[in-house]
C-alpha cells in the first residue's frame, strides 16, 4: 500500500517556504522574491516517488502587521494547517527570533500533528548565520530538527524520508503527472507579480494584484497573453508606468524571458495598468 498526504510549510516571510517548494517538487511552482509577503495563496507543490504522494502546501509568510491584506494572509496559513497529515516550520537563521517568531511557534504548540523543524540557508557561510544556534534551541516539540538549504536542495531527501514516515496509507489525491494545483492562469499571473515585486521598491508591490485577460495561441506558433495590472492609487499606477511607459517595459520583458524560457514559446506580452482601489478588500 503506497502513502499519500498533506504537509504544509510554515514560517514567517522570507525563510524560504516557496524556494523550499519548488526545490522539492523540481520545479517552480510558487514565486520567489527577496521581499517579505511574497506568496499570497496556498500553492500545492506535489512530490511522487516509489512510496507514495506528498502535497506540500506553501503558504503566506506570517506577519504581524495589522493591515487587512496582512491579516488576511496570516489567516490563509493559519487555515492551511487543518487537515493536514504534518507541519515543516521553517526558520531562517540569517534573522533574529522576534515577535513573528514567537507566535507561530504559540500556535504550533497547539497543533497534534508531527512538526518538523527545518533551518534553512545552510548555505550561507556560519557568519551569515548568526542565529544558528537559537534557532537549533527552537523547542514546538518537533520530531526532527534538520539543517537544509532550499537553494542548494541539501538534505532534502532526509525530510521527505521523515515525511513519508508520518503519512498514513493512501492513494494519491492528483494524477501522477501533475505538480501543482496552480492553473496556467493564475501561474501567468503570479509570474508577472514576482516581476513586479523584483522591479517595485517600498509599498507599492503590495498594492499590485496581476489578473489575465487573455492567453492565445495563434497559428503561427506566437503565444499572445495579455494582462493588467491593478494597483490601488493613481500615483502607484505612475511609478508602475515608470517614465515613458519604463517601468512596465521591465517588467513585461523580464516575464516574457522567463515564460519563452520556460515554455521554449515565442511570446508576446501586453500589460495594461490600471488603478483598483479595492481589490485587497475583495481579495479572499
Ligand atoms: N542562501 C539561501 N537563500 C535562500 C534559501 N531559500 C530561500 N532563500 C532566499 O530567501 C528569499 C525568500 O525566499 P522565499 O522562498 O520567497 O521565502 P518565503 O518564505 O516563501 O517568503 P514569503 O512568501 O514572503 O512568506 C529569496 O531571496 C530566496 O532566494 C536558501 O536555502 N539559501
Ligand atoms: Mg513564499
Amino acid at each position: 500500500m503506497k502513502k499519500s498526504g498533506f504537509v504544509t510549510l510554515i514560517g514567517r516571510s522570507n525563510v524560504g517556504k516557496s524556494t523550499l517548494v519548488n526545490a522539492l517538487v523540481g520545479t517552480k511552482v510558487a514565486i520567489v522574491t527577496p521581499k517579505p509577503q511574497t506568496t499570497r495563496r496556498p500553492v500545492r507543490g506535489i512530490v511522487n516517488d516509489a512510496r507514495g504522494q506528498i502535497v506540500f502546501v506553501d503558504t503566506p509568510g506570517f506577519f504581524l502587521k495589522i493591515d487587512p491584506l496582512s491579516r488576511r494572509l496570516n489567516d490563509i496559513a493559519r487555515e492551511q494547517t487543518e487537515g493536514i497529515e504534518a507541519v515543516v516550520y521553517v526558520v531562517d537563521p540569517t534573522r533574529e527570533i522576534g515577535p513573528e517568531e514567537d507566535a507561530i511557534q504559540k500556535r504550533l504548540r497547539q497543533l497534534t500533528v508531527p512538526i518538523i523543524l527545518a533551518i534553512n540557508k545552510s548555505d550561507l557561510p556560519v557568519e551569515e548565520r548568526p542565529h544558528l544556534k537559537a534557532m537549533r534551541a527552537i523547542d514546538v516539540g518537533q520530531i526532527a530538527t534538520l539543517e537544509i538549504s532550499a537553494l542548494n536542495h541539501q538534505d532534502l531527501n532526509r525530510l521527505v524520508d521523515i515525511l513519508f514516515e508520518q503519512l498514513p496509507d493512501g492513494e494519491p489525491f492528483y494524477p501522477e503527472h501533475q505538480l501543482t494545483d496552480v492553473g496556467s492562469k493564475e501561474w501567468l499571473a503570479e509570474l508577472i507579480r514576482e516581476k513586479a515585486f523584483m522591479r517595485l521598491q517600498r509599498e507599492i508591490p503590495y498594492t499590485v494584484h496581476v489578473n489575465i485577460v487573455s492567453d492565445e495561441t495563434r497559428e503561427d506558433g506566437l503565444r499572445s497573453i495579455e494582462a493588467e495590472i491593478r494597483t490601488t492609487e493613481e500615483r502607484y499606477k505612475k511609478i508602475l508606468i515608470g517614465a515613458e511607459g519604463s517601468m512596465i517595459k521591465r517588467i513585461g520583458s523580464d516575464a516574457r524571458k522567463e515564460l519563452e524560457a520556460a515554455t521554449g514559446q515565442k511570446i508576446y506580452l501586453h500589460l495594461e495598468v490600471d488603478v483598483d482601489r479595492d481589490w485587497q478588500k475583495r481579495f479572499v
